[in-house]
């Protein structure tokens, strides 16, 4: 199976990016953000829990991603293989993955990191925020906790799969199309 883990900053382009990875090497999209939307938009416990955390631009627990992260691996362990766009984000997520994939025979191919200075960061969030009705993208408080918490929680992920020898650095500024021949160039080698 070849396992992609997208990383990167909240709008890094991991969402932009995952669509276009998923139409040309045909993986399954797994998108913990979208995940957690399609149950606030479904009004599940879950949901509700989430979308306050989500709204105050905090992490949602560790256990919950996973939980939801396994039954998509179940419904799925028959493809080619995932892209992981936001998660992990944190070191425990990190390690839940590991576990889950070897419990299939496989792991973790490579992490591609998209690098993109802040202020883009703050611009590209803000600019989707006018029309994408997302109440984490309207708040420049949140997004800066957003930021915040991407530093001090997701950050060590990469330090974990460099460990690993896995982790690829993507320079994610200029043109979409051109900052996916770059991602593609580097899955391609995986
Ligand atoms: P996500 O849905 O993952 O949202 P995100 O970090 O904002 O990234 P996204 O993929 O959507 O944006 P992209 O960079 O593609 O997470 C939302 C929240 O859910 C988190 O804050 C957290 O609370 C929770 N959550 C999710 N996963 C979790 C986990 N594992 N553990 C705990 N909590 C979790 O794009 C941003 C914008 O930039 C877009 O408008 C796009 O069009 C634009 N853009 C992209 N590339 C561009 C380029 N090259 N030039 C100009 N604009 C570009």
């Amino acid at each position: 199976m070849l396992n992609i883990v997208l990383f990167g900053a909240p709008g890094a382009g991991k969402g932009t990016q995952s669509e276009k990875l998923v139409e040309y090497f045909h993986l399954v999209h797994i998108s913990t953000g979208d995940l957690l939307r399609k149950e606030i938009s479904q009004g599940t416990q879950l949901g509700m829990k989430a979308k306050s955390l989500i709204d105050d631009g905090q992490l949602v627990p560790d256990n919950v991603v996973i939980g939801m992260i396994e039954n998509q691996l179940r419904l799925h362990k028959e493809e080619k293989g995932f892209i992981f766009d936001g998660f992990p984000r944190t070191v425990a997520q990190a390690e839940a993955l590991d576990e889950l994939l070897k419990s299939l025979d496989t792991e973790v191919s490579g992490m591609v990191a998209l690098t993109v200075p802040k202020e883009e960061l703050v611009k590209r969030l803000t600019l989707r925020g006018q029309t994408s009705g997302r109440t984490d993208d309207t708040d420049e408080e949140v997004i800066e906790k957003r930021i915040k918490e991407y530093n001090n929680k997701t950050k060590p992920v990469a330090d974990y799969y460099q460990e690993q020898n896995k982790f690829y650095e993507i320079d994610g500024t200029g043109e979409i199309d051109e900052i996916f021949n770059r991602v593609k160039n580097q899955v391609e080698k995986l």
